[in-house]
């Protein structure tokens, strides 16, 4: 798969200076967010459309591949969620838990369970993932980008055009500070400061969320788009593409089938013209899915479903991997500021410390747990509290609503190297398919894991951390007070001697970062074209073998811009940068 790599980096400088050229003649016809005029519901449209580009999935890396494609030729954006800016609060940060909890029948949040019996979320929403996640910006390390294939110019101009709208430095307030300086007593070093890069150390990353704690979003990046030349259908899911009858060996896409929220059905179809495609960005669930709902993936599976068979493909659905993630909680003696993630400790053995603090963070995130986290904190700490003679501590503080004075240090693993896959449950598109993840299958995993939870504990004990620390509190008694938390549907081993390995594999949770199903060299090339088929391609977290970074955004919705100006040169100058 890596073979026309010289060849590959010859026509990318080339390809980089038309890039350079092509974005001075941009647009200044910018429309700012929530009031642009090429958003509608997909009631009002017509029942046959031609497009240029249509882009299936409004999400964290359709958002900017749409914007970017729309500089000089036709797109459609179907996204099968509403928008993010008609309720600004369910997007503040002191709601991150409420929205990831939201079982309305209007959430950006679709929850499901993986077959490792953990708690899991995706997004509905236009701007996808970027509307729910912990606000966390980081780039991928350059060796990610090597091996990877991607020209690194290119990268870094793409992540700016991201950078220049959604990313900013956060305020570092006491809890975050504090994991920090403890993060570097404990010699994860050197302090690397604040900085998007991707390096072994501490550092202060960047937050979509500005200094009054809004989320910016991927849906921000639609600012960038020529209204001229852009549509976005919301409420728009699509049900399959359709294809052209078979002529030669090669099936070519032609369009989409899609329903609006009254269930109606539309069709969307390419215009003729060679370079005219569609781009699958529905994400890690939805892009293996819908492709296997079109008759892409492996054939038995489809038969089973009475799915006609448009290309036997049975890498389609492999390959799925979610990194794990296993934290301490940790009740503090004193308030704490409500923060998400905005410190990394990125150590040698592959493990990344970061944390939260100030609210209810648990990956089924329900009142139900909330509740539960009140009464297992409450019982717990006056349990011990009741045993030390001199304590004065009162145990209502600790939850106050939806808060709780404490917060979580968490690891999650590089790569990972466990992998599963993903099923069909039924041909509905709005149904979950069935995922596997296989939690640390992998014994390398697992030492990742325990080295990373040796840290956590470290930096608990650590000088710089003492403040937020209860002297109450053995760690034992707070890997206890974790195991007892209901954090996934997984068995607990709880015995005087829990091993941390026990600990990873009993309390493991997700950090949301689940990619794979359509991965290059498997399902699509290195220019993410689908293998065996013309005029369709899949841009999005689906198609990584490995999570890029400390967290994956910020190379989501670069990937998204890199790769709409790749196809745009391909569309005028006739070649790509392959
Ligand atoms: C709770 C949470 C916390 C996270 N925290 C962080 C963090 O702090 N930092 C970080 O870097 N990353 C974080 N992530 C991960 C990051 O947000 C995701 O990796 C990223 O958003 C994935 O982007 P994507 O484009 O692959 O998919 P998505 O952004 O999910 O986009 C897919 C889009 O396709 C749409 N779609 C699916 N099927 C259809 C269909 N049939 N028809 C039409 N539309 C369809 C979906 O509605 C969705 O909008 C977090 C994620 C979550 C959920
Ligand atoms: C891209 O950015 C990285 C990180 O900021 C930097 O180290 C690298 O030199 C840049 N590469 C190019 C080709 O500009
Ligand atoms: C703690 O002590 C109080 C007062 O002695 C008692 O009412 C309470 O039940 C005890 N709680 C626990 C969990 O032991
Ligand atoms: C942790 O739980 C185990 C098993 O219930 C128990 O034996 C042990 O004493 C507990 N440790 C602390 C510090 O509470
Ligand atoms: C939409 C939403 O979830 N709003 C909540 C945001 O957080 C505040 C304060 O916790 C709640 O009162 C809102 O209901």
């Amino acid at each position: 798969m890596h073979k026309n790599m010289g060849s590959a980096s010859l026509h990318s400088s080339f390809s980089a200076l038309l890039l350079l050229i092509l974005n001075f003649h941009g647009f200044c016809l910018t429309e700012k967010a929530p009031y642009y005029s090429f958003v509608h519901e997909a009631t009002t449209a017509p029942p046959v459309s031609f497009y240029d580009y249509i882009v299936i999935g409004g999400g964290t890396a359709g958002c900017p591949l749409a914007a970017t494609l729309s500089q000089s030729a036709n797109v459609l954006l179907l996204e099968r969620g509403g928008s993010p800016y008609v309720n600004p609060e369910r997007i503040k940060m002191y709601n991150f838990t409420s929205t990831l909890a939201d079982t309305s029948p209007d959430s950006p949040t679709q929850q499901f369970v993986s077959e490792d019996g953990v708690y899991n979320a995706r997004a509905s929403v236009l701007g996808g993932g970027s509307v729910l996640n912990a606000g966390f910006y980081t780039r991928a390390s350059t060796r990610y980008m090597r091996e990877a294939g991607w020209n690194e110019a290119l990268v870094n101009a793409s992540y700016r055009w991201v950078e220049n709208k959604v990313a900013f430095q956060p305020p570092m307030l006491q809890w975050q500070s504090a994991v920090r300086d403890a993060l570097l007593e404990v010699g994860v070093l050197p302090n690397n400061g604040f900085t998007y890069d991707h390096m072994y150390g501490t550092k202060v990353g960047g937050t979509i969320f500005d200094k009054d704690g809004n989320r910016h979003t991927a849906a921000d990046l639609l600012e960038y788009a020529n209204p001229a030349k852009i549509r976005v259908y919301l409420h728009a899911t699509v049900q399959r593409i359709i294809f052209l009858k078979a002529v030669g060996p090669k099936r070519r896409a032609r369009g989409v089938v899609y329903q609006d929220g009254t269930g109606k059905r539309h069709v969307a179809l390419l215009k003729k013209g060679f370079s005219n495609e569609i781009i699958l960005s529905a994400g890690a669930l939805g892009s293996p899915q819908l492709l296997m709902l079109s008759g892409v993936g492996p054939a038995d599976q489809l038969r089973a479903h009475g799915i006609p068979v448009v290309a036997d493909h049975p890498m389609v659905g492999q390959g799925m991997s979610d990194n794990p993630m296993n934290a301490l909680f940790i009740p503090s003696p004193q308030p704490v500021e409500v923060s998400l993630i905005q410190v990394v400790g990125i150590t040698r053995f592959d493990s990344y410390i970061e944390t939260a603090s100030g609210m209810t963070f648990s990956p089924s995130l329900g009142r139900r747990v909330s509740n539960d986290l009140a009464k297992i904190l409450s019982e717990d700490l006056a349990a011990y509290i009741n045993k030390s003679a001199d304590a004065k501590v009162d145990v209502g503080t600790f939850i106050n609503g939806d808060s709780v004075r404490g917060g979580i240090i968490l690891e999650k693993i590089m790569g990972p190297i466990s992998a599963g896959h993903l099923e069909l449950r039924s041909t509905d598109p709005n149904e979950n398919p069935s995922v596997t993840f296989n939690y640390f299958q992998s014994p390398e995993d697992l030492r990742r894991c325990v080295n990373g939870m040796r840290t956590i504990i470290s930096v608990i004990n650590s000088q710089a951390f003492s403040k937020f620390r209860n002297r109450y509190l053995p760690t034992e008694a707070l890997i206890n007070l974790t195991l007892n938390l209901p954090l996934n549907q997984r068995p607990r081993h709880v015995t005087a001697t829990t091993s941390l390995e026990q600990f990873c594999i009993d309390t493991v949770m997700t950090i949301w970062h689940y990619h794979g199903g359509c991965q290059v060299g498997r399902v699509v090339d290195m220019d993410y074209r689908v293998l065996g088929i013309d005029a369709l391609r899949v841009i999005d977290g689906s198609t990584f073998h490995h999570s890029p970074g400390t967290n994956p955004q910020a190379t989501v919705m670069m990937l998204g811009r890199y790769m709409g100006q790749r196809i745009l040169l391909e569309r005028l100058f006739g070649f790509g940068m392959k």
